[in-house]
């Protein structure tokens, strides 16, 4: 009997989602297996049992009734689920080393910029001025991590290597060696107050979205050496009132900021992001998705799948993430 088909749902204009790259990749990964472009290439939609897909346009997965599992292509499901015609069938989105690895060096990279000044000497280096500022170790600064699954984590172990007090604050309670870890509402306020450097990495649900807000930039610690607090988001653009950042730049409430992702992408051109001194912006890049890693790790699944075996890092719809 054939294999079900898989069909590649990628709508993304850039680079590392060029979408004949990865249908050649699922090609080799899933051997005997019909991998097609929805919509460019011609498929009868109930010969399609899977589904790998980034940022499909909704209602697209609703037109295939025998699809059985959804493979998101990234980590992040808020705007699968936010389609309200996707079909109820398992939802698995991307845990893999490789992209955790990915996120680790963009976290500690941008920690490292503004610890070390990197913003200053940047402006320095275009004036021509030799004028270093005293630089303190990393024990002084003290990093918070919005969101310590298997992103935040991984990046909180080597920051601790490194040097860094680190904390992390999740909905519930966790226990990790040489980490501080604060869960919930009630420990919200205590996690940021001790917070220098803020790293969000959580996910856009009902309950974390604008949770990044003046409110919150506001109840950061105010007392380390870097003179005022630092955002560095790389969850998502729907945790994050951009208003509010703006303005607590120009007032002091944050000293700096890192940005990955915003409420509209791409960036638009008029953004005031783009050119303010206190801001590091980059095009939601910090962990790509790379086609040869996460096309393997969905042929594996679909093979234990078939031989009954459960599916890993299913979505809980519920809680949405
Ligand atoms: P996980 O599901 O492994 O971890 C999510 C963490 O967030 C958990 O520790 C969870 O705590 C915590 N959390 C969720 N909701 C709340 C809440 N309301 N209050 C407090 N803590 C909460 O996700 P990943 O680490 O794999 O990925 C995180 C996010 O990173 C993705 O959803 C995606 O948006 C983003 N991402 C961005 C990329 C980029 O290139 N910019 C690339 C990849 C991912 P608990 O376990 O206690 O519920
Ligand atoms: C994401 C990803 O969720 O690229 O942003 O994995």
């Amino acid at each position: 009997m054939a294999k079900g088909a898989l069909a590649l749902l990628i709508e993304s204009g850039t680079d590392n989602w060029s979408s004949d790259r990865w249908k050649e990749r699922f090609r080799l990964a899933c051997p005997g297996r019909d991998i097609v472009l929805n919509p460019a290439d011609d498929i009868a939609s109930e010969d399609v049992h899977y589904a790998a897909v980034w940022q499909p346009v909704p209602g697209a997965l609703a037109r295939f009734p025998k699809l059985r599992v959804i493979f998101n292509l990234g980590a992040g499901v808020d705007s699968l689920l936010a389609d309200s015609d996707l079909p109820h069938v398992p939802l698995v989105r991307v845990v893999l080393g490789d992209l955790t690895q990915r996120m680790t060096e963009y976290i500690v990279l941008h920690v490292l910029m503004h610890h070390r000044q990197q913003l200053y000497l940047q402006q320095c280096q275009r004036d021509k001025r030799w004028e270093p500022r005293s630089q303190w170790a990393a024990k002084a600064i003290r990093i918070g991590i919005m969101g310590m699954g298997h992103l935040g984590r991984d990046a909180a172990e080597v920051l601790t290597r490194i040097g860094f007090r680190v904390a992390g604050w999740n909905s519930s309670p966790k226990l990790i060696p040489g980490i501080e870890c604060f869960s919930g509402h009630a420990d919200l306020m205590p996690f940021l107050a001790r917070t220098d450097i803020l790293v969000c990495l959580l996910p856009l649900t009902a309950d974390t979205k604008a949770i990044l807000n003046r409110k919150l930039f506001s109840s950061l610690a105010r007392n380390g050496p870097l003179g005022a607090p630092v955002l560095i988001n790389a969850g998502r653009g729907g945790l994050q009132v951009e208003a509010d950042i703006l303005g607590c730049l120009a007032d002091g409430t944050l000293g700096a900021a890192t940005l990955d992702v915003y409420e509209r992408e791409p960036l638009p051109k008029s953004s005031p992001f783009w050119s303010h001194p206190n801001l590091l912006v980059t095009p939601h890049n910090a962990a790509d998705a790379d086609p040869d890693a996460i096309s393997a790790y969905i042929a594996g699944q679909i093979i234990k799948f078939e031989a009954g075996g459960l599916l890993e890092n299913a979505v809980d719809r519920v809680r949405g993430y």
